[in-house]
């Protein structure tokens, strides 16, 4: 079957095709992370806006491995967006993605983004790409160690060494302003990358010079981003081909829903990304305490109660009427109370189609995919929100579910893809509940309340008798 690429598109049928030329578009953007939720999610933003500006254009580079490049560059750079489930439009081709590079490729994202053209960086690198511990980043990680005693020279490692490593270059070339945008599920995700970018200048012998100039161009907004991007699978594939009647290895799947909310503090310009919905405001805090703590956390719980339960997907997780009312309970009685909501925030109507979305079986989102990096995602997800509710004289039962369903998970099934795998199955005890417990409250951020401990042992008693 003939692959997915430009000669290919007029052939097309019943799929939406880039409104431009791709050969005419000129790189704008260079991304770090092309993974699945990128190409779902701001590349198809961005393909909204090329017809108009062609200046846009992504250079995307893979973290580590080769294999999107070698899915995409044999497609120049074209792939195609299945969506799922109710409401599902058809198939998009998108074509936003100009070039595809491994890191070490072409002087690798570094030299990219002194390009003067390029007046946006912006990053799915996931939590653990960001090599945080205790807030600050881990001077202590080997990559971020090894960029820091080769800095700038390639290859570099870490996400936010390659940042700063371009960031230096584009200053000594006289480059312009840029912005830098993370695209990830963290708070405050531009304030947090900043900060991360601080702590790496803070190491550095010069780094003074470095972080004057990065404090007089770069801006780091942050932004919200919401769309369920399960990974692709062969019959995906499969699909896709039946759809295209052309083989398309880079293909992603994804539901109907999309969201996109971002502070307008651009420094050098900015894609329309309204063009395609995205909604700009002057403080994204609230939009994603609520996501956060809504969604993530929710689907965090039903990843690990549905794993423990034996459930696949998230989807299959949601028919248990004991776990799909506990997810609801989670959001009405822990999270909400805690949120500070934007003005006209819909809280009933935004908890109903988070609880609709998990339950859409058309995605196959699949639990063990959301139990991945728990050591990480908890804190963000769900130990603020326990923090608060402790701090009101509150008893968050069912945040406490979904953490001792964690410790469960992690005692189990392990070892766990997680960064921490290994030191989570040396600490975890599960002789018995209240061990279980003590054996990983150090690991995590967790609130030092007996009233806490008592919620997650009485919890996990009762999900290690049921494993
Ligand atoms: C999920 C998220 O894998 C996970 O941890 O909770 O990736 C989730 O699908 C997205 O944040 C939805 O926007």
């Amino acid at each position: 079957m003939t692959r997915l690429g430009r000669t290919a598109l007029p052939s097309l049928h019943g799929v939406r095709t880039p409104a431009y030329d791709p050969s005419g578009v000129t790189v704008g953007v260079v991304h770090l992370g092309v993974g699945a939720f990128h190409r779902a999610h701001q590349a198809v933003y961005t393909d909204a806006v090329l017809a108009a500006d062609p200046t846009w254009g992504i250079s995307g580079f893979t973290q580590r491995s080769a294999a999107v490049r070698d899915q995409l560059a044999p497609q120049d750079g074209l792939y195609t967006v299945l969506e799922r489930g109710a409401g599902a439009a058809p198939p998009q081709v998108i074509g936003a993605l100009r070039e595809i590079h491994t890191p070490d490729a072409c002087g690798g994202p570094a030299a990219r983004i002194a390009d003067p053209r390029v007046r946006l960086v912006t990053l799915t690198v996931t939590e653990k790409g960001y090599r945080f511990a205790g807030g600050h980043l881990d001077l202590t990680d080997p990559f971020v160690r090894a960029d820091l005693a080769t800095f700038p020279q390639p290859p570099t490692r870490s996400a936010v060494g390659r940042l700063v490593a371009g960031l230096e270059l584009r200053r000594r070339a006289d480059a312009g302003p840029i912005s830098v945008l993370s695209c990830d599920n963290l708070p405050a995700n531009g304030a947090t990358l900043r900060g991360l970018v601080a702590d790496f200048c803070a190491a550095l012998p010069a780094g003074d010079r470095l972080m004057d100039w990065i404090a007089a161009s770069v801006a780091f907004p942050s932004c919200v981003v919401d769309r369920i991007v399960p990974s692709t699978t062969a019959a995906d594939l499969a699909a896709v081909a039946a759809a295209l009647g052309v083989r398309d290895e880079g293909a992603v799947v994804a539901e109907p829903f999309t969201q996109w909310v971002i502070e307008d503090t651009f420094a050098a310009g900015r894609p329309a990304w309204e063009t395609a919905g995205a909604v700009f405001t002057a403080d994204v805090a609230p939009y994603e305490a609520a996501k956060l703590r809504l969604l993530n956390a929710t689907h965090s719980l039903l990843a690990y109660t549905g794993a423990l339960a034996g459930h696949d997907t998230i989807a299959a997780a949601m028919t248990d009427p004991v776990l799909a009312d506990a997810a609801r309970r989670l959001m009405t009685e822990d999270a909400a109370p805690t949120l500070t909501l934007p003005d006209g925030f819909d809280l009933p109507g935004y908890q109903e189609s988070v609880l609709r979305r998990f339950a859409d079986p058309a995605l196959g989102h699949r639990t063990a995919q959301v139990a991945a990096d728990g050591s990480l995602k908890l804190p963000i997800r769900l130990l603020g929100t326990a923090r608060d509710r402790l701090a009101a004289g509150g008893t968050p039962q069912w945040t406490a579910l979904a953490v001792a369903a964690w410790m469960v998970y992690v005692a189990t099934r392990g070892p766990v893809d997680d960064p921490l795998a290994e030191t989570l199955a040396a600490a975890a005890d599960a002789s018995s509940a209240a061990s279980l417990v003590d054996s990983l409250l150090p690991v995590l951020p967790s609130p030092p309340d007996p009233v806490w401990r008592d919620l997650l042992v009485a919890h996990a008693g009762r999900l290690l008798h049921d494993n």
